[in-house]
């Protein structure tokens, strides 16, 4: 089984991106062939800075492997060291039509009152189809929000098989049961995230413990005392997601322990305990990682060659079918 899943290097990744990310990364390198990449070709569809976007990338690949990714397991590279990425998009582009790309809810979010949108907004799903189907992925981890950009890349795929013969495998996407979206601390009703949440709200995988523990004690809390999921207690669940990711306990065994009437402040102060806990080991690894920058350029390009060699049939079949001369 074909494993594929892309992380975008855009400042530091939270814990939303834990949850729907990495967490499933490292669980799924176990299933089969795994292929995860540093999306940098995405990166440039929102403002950014050109340094940034470098130390953003070498920062993205140690978190990988300080949050479990294991080089003998799993082929971690950077999308823009394997050129077929970008060539797919093009390509891709012959198939995507102008009236999906425009129903995606992420282009209508980002990109909705702002002054310059750029093109790369609009296509960026269709980027994002080709990472997937070069690989002829059978499966791609992912959070909730991205259900409906892998949609479509399952609808591209099936485009192009009836118009230029089977080529992709039509992938499935694998979404976490708990903390497929987790959302912000100090607006629970909006997704945890890099470039939209509240800094307060959003708690980043390099936080140091203390920091940690004052956003989960400052975290917004629901009417009423009890510690339950609901609809009308955004809050409350969402911190039963995280306290379930941090321990693995599940949703209902937090339920049934808090039943007693304890009250919101200790559970969030637990809540922040636990959290500090899964964070502090990855943190060490990740500062590990970081300090020895020549040995991290090496696996991403051992990483990009394994890439490179997997793509070449898929994307040689696809100028094929599409009609271009071979040279
Ligand atoms: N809040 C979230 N809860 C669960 N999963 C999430 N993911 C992102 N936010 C949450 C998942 O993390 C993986 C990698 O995300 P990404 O960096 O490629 O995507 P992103 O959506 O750009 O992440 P951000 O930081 O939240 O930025 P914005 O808001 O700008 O989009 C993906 O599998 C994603 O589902």
């Amino acid at each position: 089984m074909r494993i594929l899943s892309g992380i975008q290097p855009t400042g530091d990744k939270h814990l939303g991106n834990y949850s729907g990310g990495f967490r499933q990364y490292a669980a799924t390198q176990e299933r089969g062939e795994a292929f995860f990449c540093v999306v940098d070709l995405h990166s440039i569809t929102a403002a950014y800075e050109p340094e940034a976007l470098r130390r953003s990338t070498l920062n993205l690949a140690a978190m990988l492997f300080a949050t479990g990714l294991d080089p003998a397991r799993s082929t971690v590279f950077v999308q823009s060291h394997v050129k077929a990425h970008a060539e797919a998009a093009w390509l891709l582009s012959a198939v995507a039509s102008f009236g999906q790309l425009g129903r995606m809810t992420q282009f209508k979010d980002k990109g909705d009152g702002k002054d310059f949108v750029p093109a790369g907004l609009f296509t960026y799903p269709v980027l994002m189809a080709g990472d997937i189907l070069l690989y002829q992925a059978d499966i791609v981890p992912i959070g909730d929000d991205q259900r409906q950009h892998l949609e479509l890349a399952r609808d591209i795929a099936q485009s192009f098989n009836s118009r230029f013969g089977e080529t992709f495998k039509v992938p499935e996407g694998v979404y976490p049961t708990v903390g497929a979206r987790i959302m912000d601390l100090q607006e629970p009703t909006r997704k945890m995230s890099t470039t939209s949440g509240t800094t307060q709200g959003t708690v980043r995988l390099v936080d140091e413990p203390d920091a940690v523990r004052k956003k989960f004690k400052t975290a917004v809390t629901d009417s009423g005392r009890e510690i339950r999921r609901g609809d009308d207690k955004p809050g409350i669940t969402n911190l039963i997601d995280i306290l379930s990711i941090a321990t693995g306990a599940t949703p209902e065994q937090i339920e049934a322990r808090y039943a007693d009437g304890a009250g919101y402040g200790q559970f969030k102060a637990d809540v922040g305990e636990a959290v500090v806990a899964l964070l502090t080991p990855i943190r060490e690894r990740y500062l590990e990682l970081r300090a020895d920058e020549g040995e991290l350029k090496r696996l991403l390009r051992a990483g990009a060659e394994q890439a490179a060699a997997t793509v070449e049939p898929t994307i040689r079949a696809v100028y094929d079918r599409m009609g271009f001369v071979a040279p």
